[in-house]
């Protein structure tokens, strides 16, 4: 590896001068047209990071998610499947804003010194890309700095973005008791499948139709594909699913008054699939990590939606019931968490009704899968639908270890055993969660409207507020609090005070130059009210 050869790759992979770019919440994201010099560079780091790791496969994914099709980002995915650790989010800034092809050279020379990686070692990436055209480009400025690395290259091309963590774990653990399963694309969707009719344990989805709004993303031909595997089974398990909004041949329609994030932020259905009576409806995002159901009543033109909040406590509640019958709600340390957008009758629910103890961290699904692992099942979700389920090694041995002593706790115990192979243990999943709430609601016999009543959520408003300087706003106690500018959490406070039921906070958004304001009260107009409050406080 040779510092020339380095720079001259680079010379061809620009970054636009006079940017500062950060490594946040969703790795590099902005305006596809200002990626790739950040490919390049970001390219480097992941070679670092393999080697750092003796030549361990990492994962570049290039993706926007529910952004706009004009958009896209990068990110780097950790030799176990999950986010890159926190402490190289720096060392990625760093590296991308290397102010000339020089600099950047040193820079990666000078890192390589510092965190005392040998440059000898072999090194491997694993790319992976959602439907957008400008992904085509941004893998060639990787793979051009994996080459002038001496990098392997591994391109899995198009892929969602769970799949390409589920890949990255499946690589460095073949061979090795830990092993993931086939680190490929069928091994996936046989994995899934196989563990779906196992988790039903012989039971039906007799709910009617599924259909999947895929906004025009990735998801959709993945999704098809797993239905033919699951089609092709001899068994049966009643699960009819009919894919809507699955168009990646207009690259504009991408996300466009569809997907998730629009029936989440919009709290409406999108204009198609057309709601049919009694069918049950859900929603991926442009990389199908997120997922929201909902249903429309036609007679009344009523819409219900089941967002993150929902599915973790109806999955909570699921294997919370499993293991009491199988006998283990003793041994085993069940615990959900959330973040401050939680609704709050969803924590009350979790915490009174199926009394389970909740955590509340920073938003970014970093930050909730870490603090999942400190439960032996930690289901977490943010209320955005992104989110997963974590049973710790030890859990999973005693599913399938344990000696039962009745045939409940025998179908109690491979049924959590099921689950803990169909839902991503990397990262959140939609495909998977969705496989997963079709299993939980044919084993409960519940309709959506079944789901619907566990509780009722307190009305709650979230708003953008464009402020000069986001920066200044800095948060304690799980961003729940406002530690600065000083004075402005007393006042948040003071408003709150005036409302019954209600809470609010203010943030500064890692991914948009903005503040956000949450608010929720007992009443609709009263959360309207005290959002737009504390957002005039916070202007
Ligand atoms: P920011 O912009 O930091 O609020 C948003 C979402 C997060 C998370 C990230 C990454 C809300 C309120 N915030 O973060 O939940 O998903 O984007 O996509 O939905
Ligand atoms: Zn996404």
């Amino acid at each position: 590896m040779d510092r020339e050869t380095i720079i001259e790759a680079s010379k061809k992979h620009d970054v636009v001068a006079g940017k500062k770019f950060t490594y946040g919440t969703a790795g590099f994201r902005m305006n596809a047209d200002l990626l790739d010099g950040v490919t390049f560079r970001v390219g480097l780091l992941s070679a670092l990071r393999s080697r750092k790791f003796n030549g361990k496969a990492i994962g570049v994914m290039i993706t926007a998610s529910h952004n706009p099709p004009v958009d896209n980002g990068v990110k780097i995915v950790d030799p176990y499947g999950d986010m890159l650790e926190q402490d190289w989010e720096a060392h990625a800034t760093s590296l991308v804003n290397a102010p000339s092809h020089e600099d950047l050279a040193d820079n990666f020379f000078k890192l390589a010194g510092n965190l005392k990686i040998d440059l000898a070692t072999p090194g491997k990436v694993i790319a992976g890309r959602d439907t957008r055209p400008s992904g085509i480009t941004l893998v060639t400025a990787l793979a051009d700095s994996l080459a002038a690395t001496k990098t392997e290259f591994v391109d899995f091309k198009i892929l969602t973005t769970p799949q390409l963590h589920y890949m990255i774990r499946c690589n460095n653990t073949a061979g090795t008791p830990a092993s993931y399963g086939e680190g490929s694309e069928v091994g996936y969707y046989n994995k899934l499948v196989e563990a779906f009719y196992r988790a039903l344990h012989g039971r039906f989805q007799c709910g009617g139709k599924l259909h999947v709004d895929c906004a025009n993303g990735v998801g959709g031909p993945k999704l098809k594909e797993l239905l033919k595997i699951h089609d092709a089974t001899n068994m049966e398990s009643g699960l009819v699913v009919e894919v809507h909004n699955d168009d990646v041949l207009r690259p504009e329609v991408l996300n466009l008054d569809c997907g998730a994030d629009f029936v989440k932020t919009r709290q409406r259905a999108p204009p198609s699939p057309k709601p049919a009576s009694g069918e049950r409806y859900c929603s991926l995002d442009g990389d199908a990590d997120r997922l929201i159901y909902y249903w429309t009543d036609i007679s009344t033109n009523g819409f219900f939606m089941f967002d993150g909040d929902r599915i973790a406590s109806l999955a909570a509640s699921f294997i919370a019931e499993l293991c009491k019958t199988a006998g283990i709600d003793d041994i085993l340390r069940i615990g959900v968490v959330q973040t401050a957008y939680a609704n709050g009758a969803s924590t009350k629910y979790i915490e009174k009704h199926l009394k389970l103890p909740t955590i509340c961290t920073p938003t970014g699904v970093k930050h909730l899968h870490h603090a999942a692992t400190r439960f032996d099942i930690g289901v977490y979700f943010e209320a955005n639908g992104h989110g997963t389920v974590l049973f710790s090694l030890d859990a999973m041995r005693c599913f399938k270890t344990r000696e039962p002593q009745s045939p409940a706790q025998k179908e109690a115990q491979e049924t959590l055993s099921a689950l803990g192979d169909l839902i991503n243990q990397t990262v959140g999943d939609a495909v998977s969660d969705m496989l997963m709430v079709e299993v939980i609601l044919a084993h409960k016999k519940w309709t959506l409207k079944d789901w619907a009543v566990t509780y009722e959520d307190l009305p709650n408003r979230l708003v953008r507020v464009e402020v000069g300087n986001k920066d200044l706003f800095e948060t304690t106690d799980a961003e729940r609090k406002l530690s600065k500018p000083a004075g402005i959490q007393e006042e948040i406070d003071r408003e709150v005070k005036k409302y019954n039921n209600a809470r609010s906070f203010a943030r500064a958004s890692g991914t948009e130059n903005a503040c956000r304001v949450y608010a929720e009260a007992a009443t609709r107009s009263e959360a309207d009210e005290l959002a737009n409050k504390v957002a005039q406080i916070v202007q």
